[in-house]
């Protein structure tokens, strides 16, 4: 028999061992805040709101479908359960399941939350008609103690309003990730599908308490190699490890697939052979992959091969994969995102001149997935006008949570207030109130099949996404793909709640500088609807004045500034892109009486010495618009420095370090654009604009080595 060597020291030497090993576990090792836990820090509430309603109700609670057994998906429910409430409240919760009758209210995926009493019991009932719908419910129940919400007034009945809530990883099978910036790819293609890396579990469970129900799981700069069996088997490994979770795994199709893989000498989708190979290769990876969700392309678009290679239609293309789909209950994404080889003479116009012609040609599987705007998920963009003109089409959003036009894992940009704008924004498709949100969920139109994407922004670091308040975005693409009506301010507000603390003092601050985090960067980047002002490849830095590239890849093209003003006229008299809006939208856009002031240089051409709604020249709050966006960097510098000692060390020192360099890019940014707009103005900068560091040759010497998630690696 082995002794535990603590018995056997004398009483002293033991005393003074669990000094050490209290020291130990309160020092930062065993209490370090790495981020791993996302918002799922299941970490004692100090002075819960209801200490004694909360031990007596969270006792008891039943879990009812009206199959009422236990699956791996109500077991993950009860786990979840059992570790959340055990570590906010120290309660060790009784668990029942029980059946229950079907309930309308609750559809496919929702839930209904509800005290009741039983006999002298009180008891927390989740009911729903299916096993995901009870987890979707932990994960309600668990977020509302964490954000120390009132217990007793907790009735809730909800479903999502979007069917399909995808990630869409932009993830190579190498690992790489084309605008990651996290490290790299969690899918460890090699060793699938042997080892199942805990992490896969971690980021299902993640997925799950936002509501997530899909991810594609690889980049749409697609390669063939991902449809061949021993792939389909490791993306079958990845599947079934989400499965208890709610997730389903879509892959990325390469159009020339059957051609590349295939052994076809081509892969026109009207060809026979052709059609005969996608169905032959959907049956393979449903044997494989029973739940398959479907393909996402990315046809005839920066290099990819598509359908108009043989002379066919975006609609030829992707008909005949969702007809190969359709038997199994596959769909398609159908991406808009166009880039073709020819010059468009307004980039903005192309995906519209090309789509808007196919509405109603789309097989009922077949979803077209439109960026927010209609260039490149930059700062600000108008709303993309396809969301007004496609009503015979199911569309979905497709939003970048990964930050490339946003300072990357480096800056601080919490984007949920500009999604709202999207989703907010009313295309007039079908009248007065056709919100983005309401075309996507399929209101409008009364389209079953609805879906909503956002490009991950997820990754090997230990914190998931690189900045430790990256999360947020993740979180909020979540949230409002679940419930596209919830205010950016509440989001914040739970997300800082779960991730830091209850605590006003430390909830306040962070609230407020994520939702700030936007605007500042709209400020110090791109100001009043300027757009594309960045450098070339990483998409990091400026560039406004880069001009030796095929002419609509480059700031000039964009900005468009000359002696007389600046900004892209796509006015009536311009390039015309606001006729592609509905007549009440085109009108407001179009006049740049009415246009509104944060995307005037989107749509108008506008002289330096044009009075804005400030009574300033467009010169003088340009300037200021960049000298603010900086100030702006220092508020939040300002704001995070007030909540040394109540927030972990490590989180705080990464943080800081962090805000440094976003004030020091944000300097740049101004210094480097104002700079070079100021050879066309020839104004001074105004007062209360910071003169630049350096002169705007410096600006234009530099030169980042290796910026991640550079598709090219310059
Ligand atoms: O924003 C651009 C990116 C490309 C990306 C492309 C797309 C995956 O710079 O890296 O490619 O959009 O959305 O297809």
């Amino acid at each position: 028999m082995t002794l535990c060597p603590l018995l056997i020291m004398n009483s002293r030497l033991r005393s003074c061992f669990g000094l050490i090993l209290v020291g130990i576990l309160s020092s930062g090792v065993a209490r370090a805040e790495d981020g791993y836990r996302l918002w799922l820090r299941y970490d004692r509430i100090v002075k819960p709101a209801q200490p004694t309603f909360y031990a007596d109700a969270l006792s008891h609670i039943v879990l009812a479908t009206p199959a009422g057994t236990d699956s791996p998906t109500i077991t993950a429910a009860r786990d979840e359960l059992m570790t959340g409430l055990s570590g906010l409240l120290g309660i060790k919760a009784d668990i029942t399941i029980e059946g229950s009758v079907p309930n309308a209210a609750c559809g496919e995926e929702g839930y209904s939350i509800q005290m009741a009493a039983r006999g002298s019991i009180s008891t927390v009932v989740i009911t729903a008609n299916h096993d995901i719908g009870v987890l979707y419910g932990a994960f309600t129940l668990l977020r509302h103690v964490q954000t120390d919400g009132l217990i007793n007034e907790l009735a809730v009945t909800e479903t999502p309003r979007i069917q399909r809530r995808i990630l869409d990883h932009w993830d190579n099978l190498n690992r790489t990730i084309e605008r990651g910036y996290a490290g790299f790819s969690l899918w460890d293609w090699f060793q699938l599908p042997d080892r199942i890396d805990p992490r896969y579990r971690d980021y299902a469970r993640a997925n799950a308490s936002i509501g997530i129900n899909g991810a594609v799981l690889t980049n749409v700069n697609a390669d063939a190699l991902v449809l061949t069996d021993p792939y389909l088997r490791k993306a079958a490994a990845l599947a079934e490890a989400f499965r208890p979770y709610g997730i389903r795994v879509y892959l990325t199709a390469r159009f020339s697939a059957p051609a590349d893989v295939g052994g076809l000498k081509t892969a026109d989708p009207l060809d026979p052979a052709v059609k005969a190979w996608w169905a032959a290769k959907a049956e393979e990876i449903y044997q494989i992959i029973p739940d398959f969700g479907g393909f996402l392309v990315k046809a005839n678009s920066e290099g990819q091969p598509g359908p108009q290679d043989y002379g066919r239609t975006h609609a030829d293309g992707a008909n005949v994969l969702a007809d190969a789909l359709a038997p199994h209950g596959g769909i398609v994404m159908w991406r808009a995102f166009v880039y073709d080889h020819h010059v468009p003479d307004d980039r903005a116009k192309q995906a519209y001149n090309e789509f808007h012609p196919l509405d109603g040609k789309f097989h009922p599987n077949v979803v077209v997935q439109i960026k927010n705007g209609p260039v490149d998920f930059q700062p600000r963009e108008p709303f993309h006008p396809l969301f007004g003109a496609m009503l015979r089409t199911p569309l979905a959003l497709e939003l970048e949570i990964t930050q490339e036009y946003l300072g990357a894992s480096v800056h601080l940009a919490f984007l949920a207030p500009m999604w709202k704008e999207c989703l907010d924004a009313d295309t007039f498709a079908s009248g007065h109130g056709s919100t983005v949100a309401r075309v996507v969920d399929g209101s409008v139109d009364n389209h079953p099949l609805t879906a909503i994407a956002g490009v991950a922004n997820t990754g090997t670091d230990r914190n998931w996404c690189g900045h430790p308040l990256a999360a947020a975005n993740w979180y909020a693409f979540g949230r409002l793909a679940w419930d596209h009506t919830l205010s950016a301010d509440r989001i914040a507000g739970e997300w800082t709640r779960m991730t830091f603390s209850n605590d006003p003092r430390v909830e306040g601050p962070i609230q407020t500088m994520l939702l700030a985090s936007r605007e500042a960067v709209v400020d110090y980047m791109t100001p009043l609807g300027l757009h594309h002002l960045m450098a070339t490849d990483h998409h990091y830095g400026p560039g406004p004045w880069v001009d030796n590239l095929r002419p609509d890849w480059t700031p000039v093209y964009y900005h468009r500034a000359d002696e007389r003003g600046i900004g892209f006229d796509r006015s009536a008299t311009g390039s015309n892109a606001v006729g592609q809006y509905a007549p009440p939208v085109a009108k407001i856009f179009g006049d740049l009486a009415t246009c509104p002031e944060n995307l005037l240089l989107w749509f108008h051409h506008v002289p330096w010495d044009y009075r804005l709604s400030s009574g300033r020249t467009l010169w003088d709050e340009l300037c200021l618009h960049y000298q603010s966006g900086v100030e702006r960097t220092r508020g939040l510098q300002g704001t995070w420095a007030s909540l040394a000692g109540l927030i972990d060390q490590e989180r705080f020192d990464h943080v800081r370090v962090l805000l440094s360099r976003q004030e020091r890019d944000a300097r740049g940014w101004r210094d480097a654009c104002l700079q070079y707009f100021q050879t066309f103005s020839h104004r001074p900068l105004p007062a209360g604009v910071e003169p630049p560091e350096h002169p705007l040759q410096y600006y234009k010497d530099v030169h980042l080595h290796y910026v991640p998630g550079t598709p090219s690696g310059l």
